[in-house]
């Protein structure tokens, strides 16, 4: 950073700092990951000074002999590791690029059909707060008591709303979705299926969770999550999709451009499609398979704890732990995970008791943690230090006599955890473990 130091020292050290804290903390929240230094040296090149409106051989401005090359080849290489018909690589990130498939295959009004938020959807798939909610009549599903996804339940609804487009895609949902089932429900009320595969796009390419490509009509991938890119976004478009609307395509380039966004930003672009091609190589495959193992590992751990997990566990790179039997508040123990260096996120479970700002789950995923090398026994370590930290950490809250209605408040947790008496040497435990897998270059 010897330009950025002479230049911005503050932002220098403000960059420094944060990379500091990715070295020496265990990065689990299951949407992150690290990026290569590739797709970083792509993302701060000199493509992001370009204005390329429109797409390849179709833009409003000149100069764009390169940038239309390096989009070509991003989508080129989407729709062979996707195998799909056609890609759009152009979207700032997930939720505009769901709102692009929205307005390219619904009108203002109609009927969708997503997960509840509470179950593990996104707030892009219907969520009352968000623009999906607002100007759509969104009908959301649930998972049932057992945290798996009800499809009995999503096929009455389907049949009795009859949606213009399903989603079928999560955000916090440990399991395999059954692609073909969806299809079939999609069918019944001929509705438009879409895929959000962010978090698992890189299973997916990865040959550790199974591709929705044969069976709906589109995909919606972040670029920054398991596929482990940069910060952006693709709408893929299947066979399936084509068969159902010859136009589908150009609805949705014409929703992201101009329907949605400007200029795209090329350097960005350029990163994705340095990642795909970094995710068509064997390694990845590894990596892939290693996400999986880890989680499973980890939530076998867990378990043997006494951890109580949605589902009973994982079959992907995530697990949700329901913390009610623990009589702790998400908040409580993300922010004390943080203060051993577990940087993970609180979330709320499936009919969660409380509300969203105080949950009663925490969510953690693995793969920004086996990217920079860790296998199964780092897991059983990093089970052992949660197991050792909600322990001594429920024993403080009785001892201090801290209520339920107490925890909630913002001073009480920072009590509670500053009383924490195994926190210091945890923490020296979590820095030697990442000192040992440094984040040189990625797995
Ligand atoms: N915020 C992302 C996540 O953490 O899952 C989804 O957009």
């Amino acid at each position: 950073m010897k330009h950025l130091r002479k230049v911005d020292p503050q932002i220098a050290e403000l960059v420094a700092k944060e990379q500091k804290r990715q070295e020496t903390t265990l990065m689990m929240i299951p949407s992150e990951n690290m990026a290569s230094s590739a797709v970083e040296e792509a993302v701060a090149s000199s493509l992001g000074n370009k204005y390329a409106e429109g797409y390849p051989h179709r833009r409003y401005y000149q100069g764009q002999g390169y940038v239309d090359q390096v989009e070509q080849l991003a989508a080129v290489r989407a729709k062979k590791l996707f195998d799909v018909d056609c890609a759009n690589v152009q979207p700032y990130s997930g939720s505009p690029a769901n709102l692009a498939v929205l307005l390219a295959l619904c009108n203002p009004g109609d009927t969708i059909l997503g997960l509840a938020l509470d179950s593990g959807g996104h707030l892009t798939h219907g969520a009352n707060v968000s623009f999906t909610g607002k100007f759509f009549n969104a009908v959301q599903y649930s998972v049932g008591k057992d945290g798996f996804l009800d499809y009995e339940q999503i096929s009455r609804l389907a049949k009795k709303t009859k949606p213009r487009l399903i989603i079928a895609g999560t955000t916090a949902y440990p399991r395999i979705i059954d692609w073909k089932k969806f299809a079939q429900i999609a069918d019944d009320v001929g509705a438009y299926l879409l895929a959000d595969i962010s978090h698992i796009s890189g299973l997916i390419v990865g040959g550790v969770y199974p591709s929705p490509s044969p069976h709906v009509h589109v995909m919606m991938t972040t670029t920054h999550k398991s596929l482990r890119g940069p910060r952006g976004a693709m709408i893929l478009v299947t066979h399936r999709g084509l068969a159902k609307d010859e136009k589908i395509m150009d609805k949705i380039d014409k929703a992201v451009f101009p329907g949605l966004q400007g200029g795209p930003h090329e350097n960005t672009i350029a990163g994705i499609a340095v990642a795909l091609k970094e995710a068509s190589a064997p390694h990845f495959k590894k990596y892939a398979k290693q996400i999986v193992a880890n989680a499973k590992t980890l939530a076998q751990e867990l378990l043997s704890y006494g951890f109580t997990l949605v589902s009973g566990g994982t079959d992907s790179h995530l697990i949700l732990i329901d913390l009610r039997n623990k009589d702790l508040l998400g908040n409580t123990m993300a922010v004390a995970c943080e203060r051993i260096g577990i940087i993970l996120n609180r979330n709320a479970i499936p009919f969660d008791p409380n509300p969203p700002f105080y949950p009663s789950g925490i969510r953690l995923g693995t793969p920004g943690i086996t990217s920079r090398g860790m296998k199964e026994k780092e897991m059983k370590k990093i089970a052992s230090f949660m197991h050792t930290l909600i322990k001594d950490l429920l024993e403080t809250k009785k001892r201090l006599g801290i209520s339920k209605e107490d925890e909630k408040k913002k001073e009480t947790r920072k009590r509670l955890v500053a009383h924490t008496k195994s926190i210091p040497l945890l923490r020296t435990e979590v820095f030697n473990l990442c000192k040992k897998f440094p984040l040189k270059e990625v797995y």
